[in-house]
């Protein structure tokens, strides 16, 4: 017996005696952080062996026809860890194209729901591109059946396989995961980014819901929200957890600070960040959000505020130089009337007089992110045609 049907034999007998176990990684809105569901994967514990990777033995279960089995255990383990979860969460499972040539999937999979009683209208299935199929009809039929009995499918992995548009225009999916691959080149690679962006609009035209998979940092969830993506997948938001770990992940994931700190002042430091690069090194320019809090400043303005260069970032802009909070609603309708908002006067801290502008500084679907504030004489500064 060689290494591989030694390891299929050992699977198999975990199995058995839930040796694998379901783990669960949130799926989130982009909008707000909210969790809409959980990939479901499989982890595999052997009390010898030690953990033993699901790249490692999934091909092996494949090889070996024990996806069926794994499957079925995941899924009665997953439903009855999920039946104190709040309803509206879909729990996703991911399944090998070779699954799908056996007529009873369908069958096994609505059995295994019913028996927990688990809607399985919240059962999302993925289908992983992995393998070249040439004969489509009967992984189709059983895709319908799912559809009819309620399930969502996804395509997962999208944009790695070998016939993704051929699968993509034959078989009824409803959602598409972009490749973690593309997504974490894209801050690096102009390639990777116009790729996620073309395929989110791709999915969109298509109808289809577009997950971003892999996402580790607030900068590309920032970039994905730009781009009209709608969820995501990552570490950035939680990694794939036993069941247990579940409630206390999404009272974090649910809490207001924890969107806030995963998506939207990150957003605007992000786009500071990128203002300022636009801005002369000594330009003296800070950037704050819609209610006034400083998020970023360049050093030549702390340093015209303060001649010792005291940090300003975090700080109101009406503690900062002579406006009040009011100015913030005048700010806001000047906008609306997109009228400029009057340059002033402001003392400097060595004393010298210099005129302020307020600019409002704009995301690509010109809503109002915050402003811009610099001192200069510098009517219209290059870079904020934003
Ligand atoms: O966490 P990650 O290392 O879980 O998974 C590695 C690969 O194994 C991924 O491609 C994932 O889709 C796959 N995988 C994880 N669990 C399952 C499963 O239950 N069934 C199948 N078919 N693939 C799985
Ligand atoms: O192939 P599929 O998309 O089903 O597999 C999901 C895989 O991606 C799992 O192995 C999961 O552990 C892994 N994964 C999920 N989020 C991240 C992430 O943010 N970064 C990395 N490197 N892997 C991730
Ligand atoms: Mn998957």
């Amino acid at each position: 017996m060689n290494a591989d049907q030694l390891l299929a034999r050992t699977l198999l007998t975990a199995l058995a005696t839930g040796g694998v176990e379901p783990f669960f990684q949130p799926i989130v809105s982009l909008d707000d952080g909210h969790v809409l569901g959980f990939e479901v994967l499989a982890r595999w514990n052997d009390p010898e062996q030690g953990f033993i990777a699901p790249d490692r033995f999934i091909p092996i279960a494949d090889r070996f026809g024990l996806l069926d089995r794994l499957l079925d255990q995941l899924m009665r383990t997953a439903f009855s860890a999920a039946e104190d979860w709040p309803h509206h969460l879909f729990l996703g499972f991911n399944v090998s194209p070779t699954q799908l040539r056996n007529p009873e999937l369908a069958t096994r999979i609505a059995k295994a729901a019913m028996d927990s009683s688990f809607p399985l209208s919240r059962v999302h299935i993925e289908v992983t591109e992995s393998g070249f199929i040439d004969d489509l009809t009967q992984p189709r039929r059983t895709l319908d059946r799912l559809i009819n009995l309620g399930c969502m499918i996804a395509m997962d992995d999208f944009g790695t396989g070998y016939s993704s548009l051929t699968w993509l225009s034959t078989l009824p999916f409803s959602k598409l995961k972009i490749d973690a691959s593309f997504v974490m080149a894209m801050e690096e690679h102009r390639q990777s980014r116009k790729i996620v962006h073309a395929v989110v609009s791709l999915g969109h035209s298509l109808g289809l819901a577009v997950v971003a998979e892999g996402v580790e940092t607030p900068a590309q969830a920032e970039l994905l929200r730009t781009m009209g993506c709608k969820l995501a997948q990552g570490y950035l938001f939680g990694r794939p957890m036993p069941a247990q770990q579940v409630p206390d992940a999404l009272v974090k994931l649910t809490s207001a600070t924890a969107v806030e700190g995963l998506l939207v002042p990150m957003s605007l430091e992000l786009r500071a960040h990128r203002l300022s690069e636009s801005y002369a090194p000594d330009a003296a320019v800070a950037f704050m959000d819609p209610a006034g809090t400083v998020v970023a400043s360049s050093t030549a303005f702390d340093t015209t505020l303060d001649s010792n260069g005291g940090e300003v970032a975090g700080r109101h802009i009406w503690d900062l130089i002579g406006v009040t909070p009011d100015t913030m609603a005048e700010l806001r309708a000047s906008d609306l009337l997109d009228e400029p908002f009057p340059a002033f006067d402001e003392k400097a801290a060595d004393g010298s007089v210099e005129q302020v502008h307020i600019r409002p500084v704009k995301d690509e679907s010109s809503e109002l992110v915050g402003y811009s504030v610099e001192f200069g004489d510098n009517p219209n500064p290059a870079g904020m045609a934003s």
